[in-house]
């Protein structure tokens, strides 16, 4: 990455690290409905990934979102209406937190199924083998979506098509409260392998590493080469999900809490610009008070009207009125 590319590699993780802590310090109060799974920690693997992407590429999440809708260049605004559920939110305030999507931005969309988005990306990435227009398809899952039985049948039917589809792992190590070890034979790297697909393992801490990874993946995907999987390593700064005011008490073992603490993706995003002699604090300034005029703006905004209860919404096979 150049040094403009790594300062607005970092702006997209401050962006998205002050977002959800203002997220989750509105849930303690119970101001946002559902539950809430935040990203901190993991800000580096959506804006290391996403930094390599076409803007006409598209990107499908799961329920942990915000960041990657951030880092598709989602509008912050609309974003925090769409987790609060007001008017003028992505789907109209009515998706909430795990179900974000923005068309214009080519972010197909979030699941809460696990695994569920991954099987929906290879369709599109079907579809856009057949368009010939050497675009890839991106999906971000967790370690523990890979253990889906899903997983197996959408990784070797993209194998088998040879489908542009580039599937981001983000290995936290843990699924829910569950620790991967104790419940996934393999890890995510030694399942790919398995399957006989191009694969990478990178350190999702560091953004450069993992910008660097995923535009040869992706240059792969785009060349016809078939699908690819990027394990990008990394580990939740908060929990695994919140859902009104008690925050989760710590389930994780103190000592690795405090390694991954210690390799905090923005602190070593920001001694590499450091390094390069560019200074990351006016960033910081200017992101940290557009975060605090969007959270202003999204709480004086009125929840949707009863009446717009059937638009922006879907039924498979059948759009409104219900
Ligand atoms: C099909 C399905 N099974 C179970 C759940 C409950 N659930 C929600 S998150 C989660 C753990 C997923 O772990 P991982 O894929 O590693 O993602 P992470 O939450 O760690 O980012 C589970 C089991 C679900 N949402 N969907
Ligand atoms: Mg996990």
């Amino acid at each position: 990455m150049t040094k403009a590319e790594l300062l607005a590699a970092y702006r997209t993780m401050f962006l998205t690290r002050v977002f959800e802590e203002e997220i989750l310090a509105m849930t303690a109060v119970g101001l946002v409905p559902g539950y809430v799974h935040p990203c901190t920690g993991h800000e580096a693997v959506a804006a290391g990934v996403l930094a390599g992407r076409m803007p006409e590429e598209w990107v499908v999440s799961y329920y942990r979102c915000h960041g990657h809708a951030l880092a598709c260049g989602s509008d912050p605004l609309a974003v925090m209406r769409e987790v609060l559920t007001r008017r003028g939110g992505l789907c109209g305030g009515k998706g909430g937190s795990m179900h974000l999507a923005d068309r214009a931005n080519r972010f197909l969309g979030a699941s809460s199924i696990v695994a569920a988005q991954l099987p929906i990306a290879a369709g599109v990435a079907l579809n856009e083998q057949r368009a010939g227009d050497g675009r890839a398809v991106v999906v971000f899952c967790g370690d523990g979506a890979l253990g889906a039985g899903v997983a197996y049948e959408t990784l070797t039917t993209a194998r088998h098509l040879g489908l542009p589809l580039l599937v981001v792992c983000e290995d936290n190590g843990w699924q829910d409260h569950t620790p991967s070890h104790e419940v996934s034979s393999l890890p995510p790297a030694g399942l790919v392998a398995g399957l006989g697909i191009g694969h990478r393992e990178v350190d999702g801490n560091d953004v450069t590493a993992t910008a660097r990874a995923a535009a040869e993946l992706l240059a792969d995907c785009r060349a016809g080469a078939g699908p690819r999987v990027l394990v990008a390593h990394t580990y939740l700064r908060h929990f695994h999900a919140q859902s009104g005011a008690d925050a989760p008490a710590e389930y994780r073992p103190a000592a690795e809490v405090d390694h991954w603490r210690r390799r905090d993706p923005l602190d070593v995003a920001a001694n590499e610009l450091i390094a390069l002699g560019v200074d990351p604090e006016p960033v910081r300034a200017e992101v940290a008070e557009e975060v605090s005029r969007v959270v202003a703006a999204a709480l004086a905004t009125p929840e949707p009207e009863p009446s717009s209860a059937t638009t922006s919404v879907a039924v498979a096979g059948w759009v409104g009125p219900f």
